[in-house]
């Protein structure tokens, strides 16, 4: 028979269970809902000369684009740019003399996708991208990583330049070990957007350390070290020595502290006093940078030197960080 307080306690559960459905789809639709919150669609990059990547990733925000494509699409820019010795084609080889690539990509739903240690493909970024899209793995690595990318159609190049080839011949004339990412002049490509649904998407792409140990990985395709984003609070990534970034995971910790409560700016900075407190902080430079789902947006570093590319409502703009030591 059916007792009274068996149909009860049955009905105390059904109505917790649309209590907890209730509430999990409201969360669901938190993070494109956003009619009721006010925020700025926003793009903002590591280091000041890839303002032309985050123009780029604005028009694609601008017209009512994804951020995850505008990621993707901002940070080509830097990888085809042979100028820019941190990251694809013109990037610094390793002690070997081989350019080898660190990529990651992650959107507003937490999925994700990471190529490392990928050699002669001008657009790892890319190779992430299909990584997420095409498989049902997070990273894939070296030669597994170019199998994959020649298998969805990239080609293979080489990419050193004539000033990549002299810049290390110079090198190997002293061939000092000294694995220390020099302050001013680095520009690995860290970008984070959020666009006109209030969804936020980010990508890093680097040739990492220069004349690093062949084989070396560094923190910008480990995702929660040199990227991480998560839609219900903000996204951040990394620059700098990403040995450093990976021992405190870096990215990660940015966002969890915005999630405490902390606005970017100061979860960017307890993120680099992690570092201080920790490691031998002089020698290298850290550069953070966060945005939540308001558009507002953080940086902070250990050495000045440190500065980000924005675009917001149309107009661009570079800012230096503020950092921990002072000139
Ligand atoms: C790395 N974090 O491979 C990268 C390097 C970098 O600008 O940021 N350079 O360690």
């Amino acid at each position: 028979m059916f007792s009274r307080r068996k149909f009860l306690s049955r009905s105390a559960l059904g109505s917790m269970s649309l209590a907890m459905s209730a509430s999990c789809s409201a969360k669901e639709n938190q993070s494109s809902n956003t009619d009721n919150e006010k925020f700025t669609p926003t793009v903002i990059a590591t280091w000041k000369p890839n303002i032309k990547a985050t123009e780029i990733a604005w028009n694609i925000i601008d017209q009512g684009g994804r951020a995850i494509d505008a990621v993707e699409k901002g940070v080509r820019v830097p990888e085809a740019d042979p100028e820019d010795m941190s990251v694809g084609y013109g990037g610094r080889p390793d002690r070997d003399g081989k350019v080898t690539l660190d990529s990651c990509i992650m959107d507003e739903s937490g999925n994700c996708g990471s190529v490392c240690f990928l050699q002669n493909i001008k657009h790892p970024i890319s190779v992430a991208r299909k990584v997420m899209d095409k498989t049902p793995h997070v990273i894939l690595a070296g030669e597994g990583a170019l199998q994959f990318a020649l298998s969805e159609g990239f080609e293979k190049e080489d990419l050193l330049t004539e000033n990549s080839i002299n810049d290390w011949k110079k090198w190997l004339k002293e061939k000092k070990y000294d694995p220390i990412i020099n302050i001013e002049n680095h520009d690995t490509i860290g970008m984070l957007a959020l666009d006109k649904s209030g969804n936020l998407s980010g990508a890093c792409t680097t040739s990492g350390l220069a004349y690093k140990m062949h084989g070396r990985v560094g923190d910008s395709p480990i995702i929660g070290a040199g990227l991480f984003v998560d839609n219900e609070v903000g996204a951040a990534t990394a620059t700098g020595m990403g040995e450093a970034v990976l021992k405190s995971l870096g990215s990660f910790l940015v966002v969890e502290l915005m999630r405490q409560g902390r606005t970017p700016q100061e979860a960017c900075k307890e993120a680099v006093m992690r570092i201080v407190k920790k490691q031998k902080y002089q020698d290298f430079q850290i550069g953070y940078l966060a945005m939540n789902k308001k558009g507002e947006v953080g940086s902070y570093c250990i050495h000045p030197g440190f500065n980000f590319a924005q675009h917001q409502n149309g107009k661009g703009e570079v800012f230096n960080s503020d950092s921990y030591l002072k000139k």
